[in-house]
This record gives structure tokens, sequence and C-alpha cells, in this order.
């Protein structure tokens, strides 16, 4: 197993980095342009092993893709398009392509089967399964269809009308996939907003969805015409340097061209009510789909605070880095209302509880989240991502404020999402 030791000597954090393109988006942009007709063009293109994968698998469904560093060219040629593919498509670790995926091959009259690394074949399916095959498709996989392997055969689909159990952008956007290809027109109901770029996107491509109070509705049988993309920095990315440029001593940094799309924007709120010293500075819309800015970030003191609710949505993949930001912080941290994070890359409460304990933080898992009591100075230690990128990432950021060295194992999964991650680190590091 790898192991990277984490020995950054520094006097702080100056300067400014340019945040890698978002990877929820990169992973749309590749989807809709290889069901739209035409050539789509996607500049800041996130090269990271989860959309890697994704473009391997539209490359399996017959679709010709050109990439090169952060420039994608995908030669669309329409949903029906897609062809049969002669091998297994396989996700990597990406949950977000398994599930948007089986909402394509869903309304596709073939036989596909999907795998992924063994954190995929631990993630649950059946929020995703059980709507589709309710709309016709017919999917198998292990334990009734809850895990991978799983098989899909895909044909003619009804629309239906679906509270979403959980608040889940992946869940909502496999069904707005085959709604697209369903006979009539598509309710899906979300009891908490959850990221919209899938949305977005549809408009991007010249198609048409609504919402209308939380009912998202598609009319089957769109359409789409290829675009011309720039995708926006990822601010789950960002997150990680947001957190580090508040708790690290003597800091003060610039982030440019983060998104800013008010699904996704949870951890400023949560900052800015912390205390944080910060300035965004949005960019002019260019009327292009997703909005932007450049965060500016300077060591802070910061004060506990409490997160649940419909704040979840907003912010779950920020919660590792945010209990990391909990532990410099006056007071206590209350985080509740994410059991979600029970079934990401791993079990994001058990591992960020038992890595930043090792590190001295206090810090205790709940049911449905954690409970963080600040401000802790954090010592050295042997911790591990368990192949969990953003558990690596908040280790790492750990790193810069503990009394001794941390051992990082498994440090490459960082990849999975923040490839130049510690490029970036290293850049901003006043040694
Ligand atoms: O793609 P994957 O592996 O599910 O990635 C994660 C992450 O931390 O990068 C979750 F583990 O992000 C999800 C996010 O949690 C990406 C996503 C999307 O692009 O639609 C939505 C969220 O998941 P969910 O289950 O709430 O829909």
């Amino acid at each position: 197993m790898s192991v990277k030791n984490l020995n950054f000597t520094h006097n702080g954090l100056s300067g400014e980095i340019h945040i890698p393109g978002d990877k929820s988006i990169s992973h749309r942009s590749i989807m809709f342009g290889s069901i739209a007709k035409g050539k789509t063009v996607v500049k800041n293109f996130l090269a990271g092993e989860d959309c890697l994968s994704t473009i391997a698998c539209f490359r399996k469904l017959g679709v010709k893709i050109e990439h090169e560093d952060q420039t994608v060219i995908i030669h669309g040629e329409g949903i029906d398009a897609l062809k049969e593919p002669e091998e297994v498509l396989d996700v990597g670790n990406s949950g977000t392509t398994i599930r948007l995926i089986m909402g394509i091959l869903s309304g596709r009259p073939f036989h596909s089967v999907l795998i992924g690394d063994s954190s995929i074949g631990k993630r649950p399916m059946t929020r995703v399964v059980g709507p589709l095959k309710e709309m016709g498709a017919k999917i198998e996989g292990r334990q009734s269809g809850e895990f991978t392997p799983l098989s899909v055969t895909g044909g003619e689909l009804e629309s239906i009308t679906y509270t979403l159990p959980v608040a889940s952008a992946q869940v909502k956007s496999a069904i707005i996939l085959a709604g697209l290809q369903a006979k009539g027109t598509t309710k899906i109901i979300e009891p908490e907003k959850t990221r919209d770029h899938t949305e977005r996107m549809i408009h991007a491509f010249s198609g048409n969805v609504s919402n209308d109070n939380g009912t998202i509705s598609v009319e089957g049988g769109q359409s789409f015409t290829a675009t011309n993309l720039i995708v926006p920095g990822d601010i789950s990315s960002a997150a990680f340097f947001l957190a580090a440029g508040a708790i690290v001593p003597n800091s003060k940094i610039v982030l440019k061209n983060v998104g800013l799309n008010p699904t996704r924007t949870g951890i400023i709120d949560v900052l800015k009510e912390m205390g944080a010293k910060m300035t965004i500075e949005p960019y002019e819309s260019n009327g292009h789909e997703e909005p932007a800015g450049d965060i500016f970030i300077e060591t802070s003191e910061l004060k506990g605070v409490t997160i649940d609710g419909d704040k979840i949505p907003r912010l779950i993949d920020e919660i590792p880095i945010i209990a990391l930001l909990s532990t410099q912080a006056t007071g206590k941290t209350i985080i509740k209302d994410a059991q979600e994070l029970k079934v990401k890359e791993t079990n994001r409460i058990d591992t960020v509880v038992n890595e930043l304990k090792k590190l001295g933080a206090n810090i205790e898992a709940t049911d449905d989240g954690m409970i963080i009591e600040g401000q802790t100075s954090l010592s050295g230690g042997t911790v591990e991502s368990y192949g969990d990128h953003r558990i690596g990432m908040m280790l790492s950021i750990a790193s810069l404020i503990s009394d001794g060295d941390i051992e990082l194992y498994q440090p490459d999964a960082i990849a999975v999402s923040y490839p130049s991650f510690f490029d970036h680190i290293d850049h901003l590091l006043v040694k």
C-alpha cells in the first residue's frame, strides 16, 4: 500500500491557485455531449480519474471522444447512435458515473454490464435501480440489484412521478436521463434541493426541464444540440484550500474560478457563520449556465456552529473538511441529518471521526453526523484515506497545522477529483 510522509515546513500560505474543473459538471458534459448531435467542446474539464472513467464508458458505447489535458471534444451523433458495448463498462470509483449512466442505458435497446472498484461494490444502487425498473428497464445485480456488478437491458420507458426518498442529485439525475427517453412527462419531487447541474446542462444543450417549487418535470423524446462549455472550478475542491486559508496561521490566499452554483455553496455559508475572513468576487455573467468567481480568504478566528436540515445537501461532500475546520474553532460544532455520509466512497462518519481522533481531535460520531469540540491542537500520526479522496485531502490539510509529521496511507485516492492537489499545496506554502 502506498504511503506519503506529510511534513511540510512553512510560514503560512500565500498566493493564488486556479481551482480545477468541477467533477459533477465534467461528468455531465461528457454524458450530454455524447447524447447530443454535433461537436461539443469542453474546456477546463477535470481530468481526474472519475471523469476519465466516464469518458472510457462512453467510448465503449461507440462515442468518438478526443481528450487532451483540460479540453475534451465529443463527436455526438444523438442518443439513438449509442451502441451495445462489447466490453463491461468500468466506472472505477465513481458513484456519479454508474448512477447517471444507468438512467441513459435504461432507455437504450441493448444490454450492458456495469462494474466498479471495491468501494463502488459497497454503495447502494437500489435507490436508482428501483425507479428505473418502475419505468420499464430490466436491471439485475447482486442482492436484487443493490450492488455491482449490474446488468442493464433498456428499452421503451413509461414516465413516472417519483418522490425522492433521499436528497440525492444522482438519483434525481438518473430519473431525468431516463425521463428524457420515456413516453410523456416524468415528474420528480425533491423534498430538499440538491445540486442542479443536470438541469442546467439540459438548458445548455437546448433542451427543456422545469422546476416548479421542488417538482422537476421533463418531457420524453427530446433531442439535444451540441454546444461549447467552460467548466467552472469545483467548489468541493476549493473547500480544502478555503479551510487551509482559514486555519493555517499567517495565511492569505486567493482561489480563482470557483463554481458558485447556489446548490453547492453551503461551505461558504458555514465559513461565514464560523467567522472566516473571506471576500467573494463573482464574475460577470457571460450567459453561460454556471456562476463562478474568485474567493479571498485569510487566517481567521473561528467559532463552532450547528449544521443540519436542508443545509446538508448543499455541503455534503465538504463535511470531512468542515470537521477539520471545527477542531480549530472555539466551542462545539454539531453536524446532524447527514446519514448519507455513510454511503459515500467510505462511511465518512466513521472515517472522519476515527482518523481525526488519531491526531488528537475531540470528535464523536453520532447516528446521523458528528460532534466536534474545539479548539484542539493536532498531533502527527499515521492515518489512512481508505481509498476516499476527500478523506485523503482532509488529512493532508490537517498536516499543515499538526505538531508532528503525518504519514498518510493510500494518498493516491486524491487523483479521483484533484490530481494537482499536492502541487497546489506546494505552490501556496511560504517557505
Ligand atoms: O461520484 P461520487 O463517487 O458519488 O462522488 C461524491 C464525492 O464526494 O465526490 C460522493 F461521494 O460526490 C457526489 C455527491 O455526494 C457527486 C454528486 C453528483 O455529481 O451528482 C452528487 C452527490 O451524491 P448524491 O448521492 O447526494 O447524489
